[in-house]
């Protein structure tokens, strides 16, 4: 090796020595101590350059060319990277060092009550703070609790193959909540004054208004001298509590096997305020319940004796009322748990 090739090749050597330490320079005063071992008056480079003197005249000009280039290109780069950590940046600042404490946090998911529990636990909640206790039962029945008790017909339509999802001839998926009430019956005496909420299930053809499976609340009062305006009075409230004190009730003469005399009970359209709209199908009523007085063939049914004892009841479906409340114009949604639809709740 001559000794311009062994001058060019230190050249180099100091160069990508001195651009790696720059590059990994964080502070000014490191970038300060590459200058001085690079540049400084006895530098690395500096030196190289004093040192052309001892090369054949013939020979300096290529290599003082090639010095001052990285000379001038390292003071460059030195210079450059001066300013920017003044300014505080840092150019090769790793992904993950870098966060911005400022920026507003990211919002998460949180997880909230699907809109049936957001609703039957409100009319639960109404109810109890009328003096109702809440009773649970099985949803798996007899037909005894489901239906005969109930002073259903042995013929009546309703235990029909195409309403009821039967296990075997006597055990069936209750298709109401009143065998918890026959539960009670059987076991406590009047006073009673109870709600049941819980899941139903029917063997019906499915569309938009009606599903094999929905839940229901029911309640019911049973003492002595309890009167047709008891009910009145406790549907009054709990519609008023629910849907606001603006709202009217009108009550229907109507048929369950289970109460004489029955009633369905509408209220004033909560959409349009019974001017008439799509969602009453401009009858300017909506029909959200049916009551009545318990029969005296239920009562008997369960011992208690029809002369001393009277009692309302009353039954709502969770899924008709989360519709009329949310605008919700199909009940399979509440089932298919998307959540595009449960995240607007
Ligand atoms: C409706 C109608 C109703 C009842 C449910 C009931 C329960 C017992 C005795 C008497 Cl143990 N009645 N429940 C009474 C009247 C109506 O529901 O359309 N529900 C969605």
């Amino acid at each position: 090796m001559t000794d311009a090739e062994k001058f060019q090749q230190s050249l180099r050597q100091a160069q990508r020595e001195a651009l790696q330490k720059i590059g990994h320079a964080s502070e000014l005063e490191g970038l300060e101590k590459i200058r001085i071992k690079y540049l400084g008056r006895k530098g690395i480079i500096t030196s190289l350059l004093r040192s052309l003197n001892d090369f054949p005249e013939n020979e300096r000009p290529a290599l003082g060319k090639l010095s001052n280039q990285i000379k001038k290109q390292l003071e460059e780069i030195l210079a450059r990277r001066t300013n920017q950590l003044r300014e505080g940046k840092t150019a090769r600042r790793r992904e993950e060092d870098f966060f911005d404490y400022t920026l507003p946090g990211r919002k998460g998911w949180c997880g909230k009550l699907h809109p049936l529990t957001q609703i039957n636990d409100r009319i639960v909640e109404i109810f109890y703070g009328m003096g109702f206790e809440v009773a649970k039962g099985p949803d798996v029945e007899t037909d005894h609790y489901n239906f005969s008790a109930l002073n259903f017909p042995k013929d009546h339509p309703a235990r029909d193959m195409q309403d009821t999802f039967y296990i075997d001839q006597d055990l069936l998926l209750r298709t109401h909540t009143s065998p918890v009430q026959v539960r009670v019956f059987e076991k406590r005496k009047p006073p009673v004054k109870i709600i049941a909420p819980g899941r139903c299930y029917r063997n019906e053809a499915i569309n938009a208004r009606s599903f094999c499976t929905f839940h229901q609340v029911e309640g019911f009062y049973v003492d002595t001298d309890v009167t047709f305006a008891d009910l009145k009075g406790v549907l009054s409230a709990f519609v008023k509590e629910l849907f606001g004190q603006d709202v009217a009730l009108r009550f229907r003469a109507s048929f369950f096997p289970f109460t004489e005399p029955s009633a369905e009970v509408d209220i004033s359209c909560v959409i349009c305020g019974g001017n008439g709209c799509s969602v009453c199908k401009h009858r300017g009523w909506l029909e959200i319940l049916g009551a009545g007085m318990i029969d005296p063939e239920v009562f008997k049914a369960v011992g208690y004796d029809p002369e001393i004892f009277s009692g309302y009841a009353f039954g709502m479906g969770v899924e008709r009322i989360a519709m009329l409340k949310y605008g919700v114009d199909d009940i399979r949604l509440f089932f298919e748990n998307d959540l595009r639809f449960l995240r607007q709740f």
